[in-house]
């Protein structure tokens, strides 16, 4: 697929996304949303690639739904199917795929741009960069996975409040509330960002992206069910040849440094 709203490019193990309509601060048209999907289908099935780094062109991050599409529906739009076709595959696809998502925030990342944000593994944001709930400006609801992925990151009280009053939350607050994992200066987002996301591409693959899959699962587990997901993945993760040279060359430098 050729892509019109985003570029992608794959370097040193780290597959690039990034959403590039940014005179419309990289709000999510329908081919935009399509085309992320895409993009994140050919680096889950890319074995070269080992991380996804996910950011935005220009001064936002992104402004979440296109409204001037919305609008030009009328009352017609359908918004369920709209979300079930869009915003719901990619969130669930973001959340399934078995490759750490990183996150480089770099400016507003509001309504379902906030949404993707949340359903990346890490955030890094620029100290400029801020998240909002905007949907409730425009009479909505939060959509786009907000309501399962922010309550889980900052507490209800927190999330229901940004729900409500659709406030703009600078990247400082982010991180007190742990709403995102590091905040740098502006003009160092991206050099942090990808040797980040190079290291962890250079790093245990196929443990980070179990990891991924008992943490998610544990939502909806009892303990019980939670240590036995890790037993039955810690059987593949064990198995797997990082694993077996890392136990290796353990033993083998304490019997050299003995
Ligand atoms: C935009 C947008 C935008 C189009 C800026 N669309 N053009 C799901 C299903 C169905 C229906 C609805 O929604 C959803 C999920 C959602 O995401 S709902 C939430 C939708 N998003 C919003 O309500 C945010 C709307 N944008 C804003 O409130 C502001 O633009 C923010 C606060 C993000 C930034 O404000 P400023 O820094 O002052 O920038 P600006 O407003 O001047 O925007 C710059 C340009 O980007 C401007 O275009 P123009 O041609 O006049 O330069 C805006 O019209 C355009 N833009 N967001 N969502």
């Amino acid at each position: 697929m050729r892509y019109d709203t985003i570029l992608y490019t794959v370097t040193d193990g780290v597959a690039a996304i990034t959403l590039n309509r940014p005179k419309k601060l990289n709000a999510f048209n329908d081919l935009m949303i399509a085309e992320v999907i895409d993009a994140f289908s050919r680096a889950a099935a890319d074995t070269a690639v080992g991380a996804i780094l996910l950011t935005g062109n220009g001064r936002a991050f992104s402004a979440g739904q296109d409204l001037a599409a919305v609008q030009e529906a009328g009352d017609n739009f359908p918004i369920g199917e709209h979300l079930r076709n869009g915003y719901n595959r990619l969130i669930k696809q973001m959340v399934t795929i078995e490759k750490p998502i990183i996150a480089a925030i770099n400016g507003i990342a509001a309504g379902a741009g906030c949404g993707i944000a949340l359903a990346a593994d890490m955030r890094i944001a620029a100290d400029n960069a801020a998240f909002m709930l905007v949907f409730s400006r425009i009479g909505l609801i939060p959509d786009s996975g907000v309501n399962f992925l922010l309550p889980r990151l900052i507490g209800y009280g927190r999330a229901y409040e940004m729900a409500i009053t659709a406030k703009h939350l600078p990247a400082a607050t982010a991180l007190e509330w742990g709403m995102v994992n590091r905040v740098v200066p502006h003009e160092q987002l991206m050099e942090t960002a990808v040797a980040f996301a190079a290291k962890t591409a250079d790093g245990a693959t196929i443990a980070f992206g179990l990891t991924k899959r008992a943490m998610y699962k544990s939502w909806t587990q009892s303990l019980n069910e939670s240590l036995e997901t890790e037993a039955d993945l810690q059987e593949i993760a064990g198995r797997t040849p990082y694993s077996l040279n890392a136990v290796q060359s353990f033993i083998n430098n304490k019997v050299s440094s003995q």
